[in-house]
């Protein structure tokens, strides 16, 4: 019972703690019906053409081959029919990640920020707004590009190479708050993929790419980079940790105790001089 449970539990899907997270599964389930038909509809090929084409039945080989267009055309029908399955399906799920939720609202933005080897984010301040990011503005002392000579980035906060934080919301019609989270990498590709919230998307140097969900549960949940990212790739362990609304407010709060706004001005004043990571 134990060796079956176990089987059970390797075929099936993680944790699920996205609202929508379950129309992935259901991407997932199609893709692999409509490959154990093709798997099925190919068997009964092979062993046709096994039966057909038996010594007994052609004594003399025919380098000719078959003449008739019944299965090539058949063949190409289905591969068409396929593919074009695939293209319509993956571009609805593609353009419903890639899209702004219904529920947007700029107060709800987290910037993640990857690097060789960990990921940092940053929040909207009281204004609602990020600050303008730009990589080639990365040095030591601002590590997420931040441009200062724009408006809205004196009251982000800052959380460097620890979890990502991200609070769980309950609309009054039982449906959950999405959260959308843009991301951008300092250094080289990397891949932000937490399997209980069904997302994973590459994070590509000098482009923001923001991908949102609905978590529905609170609990600390595991990045892992899903790109070679460099030597240190498999140690390249991040987490998102969800939590309700009270806690949210609450640790948002004390982060914010935590900026010196007057000390980020004074670096501000001086990496405009000089480049201290060079
Ligand atoms: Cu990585």
């Amino acid at each position: 019972m134990d060796l079956l449970s176990g089987i059970i539990e390797a075929f099936s899907f993680p944790e699920l703690v996205s609202q929508d997270g379950g129309r992935v599964d259901s991407l997932v389930i199609a893709i692999h019906l409509l490959m154990l038909v093709l798997f099925v509809g190919w068997l009964i090929y092979y062993f046709v053409a096994l039966w057909k084409f038996q010594a007994s039945n052609n004594p003399n080989a025919d380098y000719k081959g078959v003449k008739s267009k019944t299965i090539t055309n058949s063949i190409e029908g289905a591969v068409i029919v396929a593919e074009l399955l695939l293209v319509v399906v993956a571009t609805y799920f593609w353009n419903f990640y890639a899209n702004k939720a219904d529920d947007f609202s700029e107060a709800s933005v987290v910037r993640v920020t990857a690097e060789q080897f960990a990921w940092s984010a940053r929040y909207p301040g009281a204004d609602g707004k990020l600050g303008i990011q730009d990589k080639t503005l990365v040095t030591g002392a601002n590590p997420f590009g931040i441009d200062k000579s724009e408006p809205y980035w004196e009251d982000d906060v800052e959380v460097l190479k620890a979890d990502i934080v991200v609070p769980m919301i309950k609309n009054d019609d039982g449906t959950h708050k999405s959260v959308t989270v843009d991301l951008t990498s300092k250094d080289v590709i990397h891949c932000f993929k937490v399997l209980p919230l069904r997302i994973c998307q590459d994070v590509i140097p000098g482009m923001r790419i923001p991908i949102h969900f609905r978590p529905t549960k609170t609990g600390r949940y595991q990045i892992t980079c899903a790109q070679l990212c460099g030597d240190g790739h498999a140690r390249m362990k991040g987490a998102i940790k969800v939590i309700d609304k009270a806690e949210w407010n609450e640790w948002y709060k004390a982060e914010k105790g935590k900026k010196n706004p007057a000390g980020e001005k004074a670096a501000a004043a001086v990496t405009t001089t000089g480049d201290d990571n060079a």
